[in-house]
């Protein structure tokens, strides 16, 4: 079988909820995967920053094999000797008193709703069914209906109605937009993402995490902050939060939690949110499955052992300042804090942002659209100097190719 047998058999038998470039992957080792034919591609979206810790990362990939041959799911039916060893490990790695274990992000966020929800009936004392939750234009939190409830993308919630009720949605980055809907009593939180990826990677202006965090505190409402995608070192330290010294409320991991090795989320809180939901009130089937704590264990300790916040960092510097250097009409701009990035194409002659993927692509290096116009770039953060400078080469040359 070729390239094109495998994308017409998926397109014959799968559901056609994804447009993806034309490219069928086999194999990943570090910042490096291989399609079908053999061809080696630098992977510049990295799972939607599920692989931070670089593709089949050996260490993790030992710790699932290992685990996978003594027990994978309990259900929380029972207890398991594992699931301790992770909340310990993981509460103390960020500094909370208690995680509630969930699988997907989505799954996560929803916790995250239901335990500001909780927590504003039984703490704050807003009237039962009374609580609403501010969030952001461009936001993304997943694809569930009350998720999508939120959504200001009308291909996320389109025909999906009707919604879930209780979110007042505000302008992303506009401490007095979010000032005013604080007035309102019943407020029990504010969702937010400290870099919205899927809007295009919109950094917000310095300062603006910390002054809506601080907003939150005055008005008694939770600061929730959904790292799903740029946690985990991704944007140069272990939280966005942690450039602007910000402690959210509730914090909401998943993605590279896992190395990309199986679905991992969570979701961290102090114990006087954390203990408003009591037993038989939320859970799921695989939430803290033995397997799945043990690979989480694994990855957050590569990240430390490689130091992976300070090389994206110290890359994604390096990264935006090449990128800048391009001379392209076609770049109006380049965005993004660690190795979480993005570049702003102005179309010409016809030709956009996918067209400069499916350049890129021919020329070994896979990144695509978000939006039409805006290409991500964000590759594993175990990408080493030389491997990114020749990475930038093959965008300089793809760039090149439509002047
Ligand atoms: C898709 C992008 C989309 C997320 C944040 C929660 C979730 C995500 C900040 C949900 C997931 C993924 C989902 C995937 C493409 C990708 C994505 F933002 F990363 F680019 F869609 F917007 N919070 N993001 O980024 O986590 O349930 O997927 O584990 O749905 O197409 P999930």
């Amino acid at each position: 079988m070729n390239t094109q047998d495998y994308i017409d058999r998926e397109d014959r038998y799968g559901a056609h909820n994804y447009h993806p470039l034309p490219v069928v992957l086999e194999r990943g080792e570090g910042p490096f995967v291989w399609d079908v034919e053999g061809k080696r591609y630098f992977d510049f979206l990295s799972a939607y920053s599920a692989v931070n810790q670089g593709h089949c990362h050996p260490r993790i990939v030992k710790a699932l094999t290992d685990q996978a041959q003594k027990l994978t799911l309990t259900s929380r039916a029972f207890y398991n000797s594992v699931l301790g060893e992770y909340e310990e490990y993981v509460t103390r790695y960020f500094g909370y008193d208690k995680v509630l274990p969930m699988n997907s992000g989505a799954e996560a966020d929803e916790t995250a709703l239901k335990l500001c929800r909780k927590w504003a009936y039984k703490k704050k004392g807003i009237k039962d069914n009374n609580a609403r939750i501010i969030c952001c234009e461009g936001n993304f939190h997943g694809r569930t209906i009350t998720i999508v409830s939120m959504s200001t993308d009308p291909d996320a919630r389109n025909d999906y109605g009707p919604f879930t009720p209780g979110f007042i949605v505000v302008p992303y980055n506009d401490i007095p937009a979010l000032e005013k809907a604080l007035q309102d009593p019943d407020v029990a939180g504010f969702l937010v993402e400290p870099i919205q990826g899927e809007a295009g990677v919109f950094v917000p202006d310095d300062g603006y995490l910390k002054k809506a965090s601080d907003l939150c505190k005055k008005h008694n409402v939770l600061f929730i902050a959904d790292e799903i995608q740029t946690g985990i070192a991704r944007t140069g330290k272990i939280l966005a939060c942690d450039h602007e010294g910000v402690r959210p409320d509730i914090l909401i991991l998943g993605k590279a939690l896992s190395g990309g090795i199986l679905p991992v989320s969570a979701v961290l809180a102090d114990d006087d949110i954390m203990l408003t939901i009591k037993p038989g009130e939320h859970g799921s089937t695989f939430g803290g499955n033995p397997l799945a704590c043990k690979v989480a264990i694994e990855a957050l300790k590569v990240v430390k052992d490689e130091k992976l916040a300070e090389n994206a960092a110290y890359l994604g510097k390096i990264f935006r300042d090449e990128i800048k250097s391009i001379k392209s009409d076609m770049i109006e701009l380049v965005r993004g804090k660690g190795l979480l990035n993005a570049v702003v194409v102005r179309p010409k002659d016809g030709k956009t942002a996918w067209d400069v993927c499916i350049a890129m692509k021919d020329l070994g290096l896979i990144a695509k659209p978000t939006h039409e116009h805006i290409i991500r770039f964000a590759p594993p953060l175990v990408i080493t100097e030389p491997q990114l400078r020749e990475a930038v080469g093959l965008i300089r040359q793809a760039f090149k190719l439509f002047e």
